[in-house]
């Protein structure tokens, strides 16, 4: 089972001075608070001090899911194991965020992510799931998936089909490409925690 890494704002930043990389703004997307959180449709002070803890590292093995994302969706997610799904906050929102991702310390792509329970399927058990924007040739079971989380997008929720459930995924990976390429979030792609061998909260 692979090393479960939970990294806050304060050690990302660290991790940016130490590479030399300017200081950047590690706090969410938006700049007006209130007025974006209002559109979240999430309103608890909780959930809006977890979500100002953003960027958020995370890695582990790539598991086997449920065996949906490619076949019924044709959109394959890298499924953490529960250890690591249990290692995050439970105060992180579930829903669709966006952000960096490797596999094995290789490149690392855009991704987007769903972390819940699924509710168009009504899992019993939560996942959290990455999608990486770039076309792998292989299965990636049983490699280290690292993630850096960079912002919110929306809550998960349930669809009247498989159609609007696959259309809110593509909307939520156009939505990321864009985000991602902003200075302060795409600089988080060069973070060390990326090619480090060891865990480095040890
Ligand atoms: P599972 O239900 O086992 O998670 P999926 O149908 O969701 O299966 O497919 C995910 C698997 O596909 C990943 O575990 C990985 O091995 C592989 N994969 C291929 N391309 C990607 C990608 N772009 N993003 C995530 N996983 C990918
Ligand atoms: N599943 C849901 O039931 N509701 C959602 O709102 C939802 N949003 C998702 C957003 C993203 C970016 C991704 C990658 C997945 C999302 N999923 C959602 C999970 C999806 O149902 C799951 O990946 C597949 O069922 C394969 O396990
Ligand atoms: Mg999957």
């Amino acid at each position: 089972m692979g090393k479960v890494i939970v990294i806050f704002d304060k050690l990302a930043r660290y991790a940016l001075r130490s590479q030399r990389i300017p200081q950047i703004n590690c706090s969410l997307t938006w700049g007006n608070h209130i007025k974006r959180h209002r559109s979240t449709g999430l309103e608890s002070s909780d959930t809006r001090e977890m979500l100002s803890q953003l960027p958020l590292f995370a890695s582990g093995e790539i598991v086997k899911g449920f065996g949906r994302g490619s076949k019924e969706l044709g959109i394959p997610t890298a499924n953490f194991p529960l250890e690591v799904v249990k290692s995050l906050p439970e105060s992180l929102p579930t829903g669709a965020y966006y952000g960096w991702a490797n596999v094995d310390n290789g490149p690392v792509y855009k991704m987007v992510l769903s972390v819940g329970w699924n509710p168009f399927y009504s899992n019993k058990e939560k996942s959290v799931e990455t999608h990486m924007l770039h076309n792998f040739n292989c299965d990636l079971y049983g490699q280290i998936l690292k993630i850096c989380i960079v912002g919110f997008l929306r809550p998960e929720r349930s669809f009247d089909s498989l159609e609007s459930l696959i259309a809110a995924i593509r909307a939520d990976i156009e939505q990321a490409k864009g985000l991602l390429d902003e200075a302060d979030k795409a600089k988080l792609k060069e973070a060390p925690f990326f090619t480090e061998k060891r865990c480095p909260s040890k």
